[in-house]
């Protein structure tokens, strides 16, 4: 009955490259570039389509309303008035990395048997700190069946969450108990530690997880400050497999004598820095692919054309395939526009371990709504955008016409008034 339903953001109308995340390296080097909010739409759902296709169950979350008049009322401004950081920040399509909307604990892990969500508050980011409010709207109506489902508002500033991106979870098969693993960061490198320890802590608890399950594991400051602004960047883990880059944590050997204590069955594949250096690792966001298990069991990594365009990264992957790995296929996708503000395959999307029967259908992906979808963002996604027009009136009514067009579509336009 349980199986995993990967939610991927639809890239929404306003996406943009506006340099907003520091640390975030790829996002500062194409600051100020002319984005494609069009092909980056139609690039998450030639992915979403692909894996359909491969048997996956898949699921989606709308864009947020943007530009976010009701952030800016509360700032005392609007697009009129606001500087430039503000308007940036208000038209952010980020929202489209769902990594970062919740953290989630499927049912098999809790103590009252619901899949828990907590929304992430990102509240180390100006331009994600207003994302949840709208994001706790979508949730609580893609997840209103409370005999399934537990959905809990963020945890509260200061304690930064950036939701599922520093979570992983290993088991023996999806709907099998699991071993939840928390990364958090530690502050004082060159760039914020977005994850914090109290603020893992207090998900596990608020998910009523078992502590003997339960593993809280630093990321290194080494990864943070090469740019692994999330833990998804060095580390993913799918059922008895976790696939991580040698420097991923700060004390890795700790790390997985816990976990082969806790799931004998472990399978680590830890990819050496002398074969794959932290830097390739990063700009090629090889562990931001998406670890899946096909219907035939066996698993794949669903990865960005970076991957393949980076030498150490490709030889290390097919020497794996050629070998005996855990890790049997490679499927690779252009997301050229979304990896240019550092989001990967895994960035795009939320794993859920439910029922798909007990999920509200209109966030269920079928191959004739994507098509509807595609088509919604070939008549409204703008094709291109400078930094600078996003001080112009008609963007800000372009995107609220785009977005209120695929709400219409997929008989979600409540979530207009929920905003
Ligand atoms: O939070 N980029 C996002 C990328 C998030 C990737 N998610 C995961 N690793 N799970 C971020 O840094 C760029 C925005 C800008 O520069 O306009 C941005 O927000």
């Amino acid at each position: 009955m349980l199986s995993e339903i990967n939610f991927d953001g639809i890239v929404g109308p306003s996406h943009n490259y506006a340099g907003l995340s520091l640390g975030n390296l790829a996002s500062t080097r194409n600051m100020g570039a002319v984005s494609r909010p069009r092909d980056a739409a139609l690039q998450g759902l030639a992915k979403m389509r692909a894996n359909l296709e491969r048997g996956l169950p898949q699921g989606w979350f709308m864009p947020l309303p943007r530009p976010d008049a009701r952030w800016l009322a509360a700032l005392g401004t609007d697009m009129a008035h606001a500087d430039a950081r503000l308007r940036y920040g208000a038209m952010s399509a980020s929202s489209m990395w769902a990594a970062n909307a919740a953290t989630v604990s499927p049912a098999p892990d809790t103590a009252d048997g619901l899949c828990h969500l907590t929304v992430a508050n990102l509240v180390t980011m100006p331009h994600r700190s207003h994302e949840w409010p709208d994001t706790l709207a979508q949730v609580r109506l893609a997840f209103a069946n409370r005999a399934a489902f537990a959905v809990h508002v963020p945890v509260p500033p200061p304690f930064g969450d950036e939701g599922a991106a520093n979570h992983m979870r290993l088991c023996a098969g999806h709907d099998a108990p699991g071993i939840e693993v928390f990364v958090y960061g530690e502050s004082g490198g060159p760039f914020p530690a977005r994850q914090h320890r109290v603020a893992s802590e207090s998900v596990a608890r608020l998910h009523g997880l078992d502590p003997a399950r339960t593993v809280f594991a630093q990321q290194s400051a080494e990864a943070i400050a090469a740019g692994a602004f999330h833990n998804d960047v060095v580390a993913v883990a799918n059922e008895r497999v976790l696939f991580a880059h040698e420097l991923a944590f700060a004390d890795k050997d700790g790390l997985y004598a816990q976990l082969r204590d806790k799931l004998p069955e472990i399978e680590i594949v830890e990819v050496p820095d002398s074969a794959v250096p932290l830097g390739d690792a990063i700009t090629s966001y090889l562990f931001n692919a998406q670890l899946v298990s096909l219907p035939s069991g066996e698993q794949a990594l669903v990865l960005p054309g970076e991957a393949r365009e980076t030498s150490s990264v490709w030889s290390w992957l097919e020497g794996h395939v050629a070998g005996n790995g855990p890790i049997r296929h490679l499927f690779v996708h252009d997301l050229r526009e979304s990896m240019a503000n550092g989001g990967g395959p895994a960035c795009l999307r939320l794993r859920v371990v439910a029922d798909p029967a007990t999920v509200d259908p209109r966030f269920l992906a079928s191959e004739a709504r994507i098509a509807q979808v595609e088509a919604v963002v070939r008549a409204h996604w703008p094709e291109e955008i400078a930094p600078d027009d996003l001080a112009r009136p008609a963007l800000w009514a372009a995107a609220k016409a785009a977005r209120a067009a695929l709400l219409a579509t997929l008989g979600l336009s409540e979530l207009e008034a929920l905003a």
